[in-house]
């Protein structure tokens, strides 16, 4: 076993990291002050590729690799975990049906778009049904050579922003989860509105809206995978984006936790520098421990995907140890900074705030956990 990344994803944790360094930190505090959506940032993560990093070779994309496209979302991510949301929900669970259900046809329009500089975003959620995916209301009725969408969408991440969508709807709610179909949905389409973005705890530089299909019009050709194939579709988008999600709470740990070093290194009480106290060092250590094994648990759930290994358990091992590991660190951050550490003078509070979602969306703690136990009981 040899845990060294490869050069190539060196190379790419590079990148995104200096990326990070100089294009995000700077200004990601007056973003989310100001709950600015940074357009012009996520231009530059376009022209940088990043933005489609999840688009295979085949067509046209860089061709990353999963662990590859999680590196990227955690070093995205310990700069500003909004943007590392933006791009995420955009390049990678929005498209993520189309990569686990869609014909080669359908692969060329949808991929074609999103190089042509197309934000996406993954539409599951409704007002009625958050845990209980297999609930939605959203319903899609088949009229010729078309479906007719009709229903809301909740907490859509690029809700607002995204150029197309991939949807989840029911033939008939009384079928349960047999009666979901997923669509790929242009947003130009008509009978498509978004509401105001939510104003959030945190991830504030990111996009949340409804999303509003009324009498939408989708050809029946952008219909993923059959009839009723929707839960399934939905569920193994799930399965691969929770790594990447596992990913992106590492990197709100790890950037909470170079904040804590720095700043212990810095403060000084007592006459010394307070890392040279037992009680702040214990505190750090223990960061270290939850990086470190927030990362492993998403490097092997993505390593596992690339090597076509199982790992629905393993990424939501990855997605609720991240999510556990973010909150920790970033509650710690803020008592080794003390007082300070509660003002937003420093990123401290902000790393809280942004850590808490991870423990929320793309399947709360328990739906985690209710995923891990299954496979634990089943095998
Ligand atoms: N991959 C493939 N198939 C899966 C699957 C997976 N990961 N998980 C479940 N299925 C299949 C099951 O095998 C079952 O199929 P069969 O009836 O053919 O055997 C079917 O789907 C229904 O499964 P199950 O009965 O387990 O579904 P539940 O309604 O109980 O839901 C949970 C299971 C709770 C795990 C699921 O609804 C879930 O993940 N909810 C959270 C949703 C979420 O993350 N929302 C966030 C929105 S995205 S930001």
């Amino acid at each position: 076993m040899d845990f060294r990344l490869s050069e190539e994803q060196e190379m790419i944790r590079k990148m995104a990291r200096d990326f990070a360094d100089n294009e995000i930190l700077p200004y990601c505090q007056e973003w989310d002050e100001h709950h600015t959506f940074p357009w012009d940032t996520v231009k530059k993560l376009q022209e940088l590729g990043l933005m489609t990093c999840g688009v295979p070779a085949e067509y046209g994309g860089p061709g990353i690799d999963h662990l590859g496209q999680c590196i990227i979302s955690e070093e995205i991510c310990r700069g500003d975990a909004g943007l590392g949301t933006t791009l995420a929900a955009s390049t990678l669970l929005g498209p993520d049906p189309v990569y686990v259900a869609a014909s080669d046809e359908q692969k060329k329009w949808f991929y074609g778009r999103m190089m042509e500089g197309a934000l996406t975003a993954f539409c599951l959620t409704e007002p009625g049904a958050g845990s209980d995916a297999g609930g939605i209301s959203t319903r899609c009725v088949k009229d010729g050579d078309y479906y007719i969408l009709n229903g809301t969408k909740q907490f859509i991440s690029n809700g607002g922003v995204a150029n197309l969508y991939t949807v989840f709807a029911t033939l008939d709610k009384k079928m349960g989860y047999k009666g979901m179909c997923a669509f790929m949905v242009d947003r130009d389409s008509p009978g498509i509105s978004t509401s105001p973005p939510e104003n959030k705890l945190g991830i504030r530089s990111s996009n949340t809206t409804q999303v509003i299909f009324e009498d939408v019009r989708v050809p029946a050709q952008n219909l993923l995978g059959k009839e009723g194939d929707g839960f399934k579709i939905a569920m193994k988008t799930l399965d691969i984006s929770r790594a990447v999600v596992g990913a992106m709470a590492t990197g709100v740990a790890q950037g909470a936790f170079e904040c804590a070093v720095k700043y212990a290194q810095e403060r000084q009480q007592f006459g010394k520098p307070i890392a040279s106290f037992q009680g702040i060092q214990f505190i750090i250590a223990e960061m270290a421990v939850l990086c470190e094994t927030a990362r492993l648990l998403y490097q092997k759930a993505a390593s596992n995907q690339d090597s076509g290994l199982p790992y629905t358990k393993m990424a939501s091992l990855a997605k609720y140890w991240g999510g556990e590991a973010a909150m920790k660190v970033s509650t710690d951050a803020v008592q080794v900074y003390g007082g300070y550490g509660y003002t937003k003078d420093y990123l401290a509070e902000k790393y809280f705030r942004d850590a808490k979602i991870f423990q929320i969306f793309e399947g709360t703690a328990q739906i985690q956990k209710i995923v891990i136990a299954g496979d634990v009981f089943r095998n």
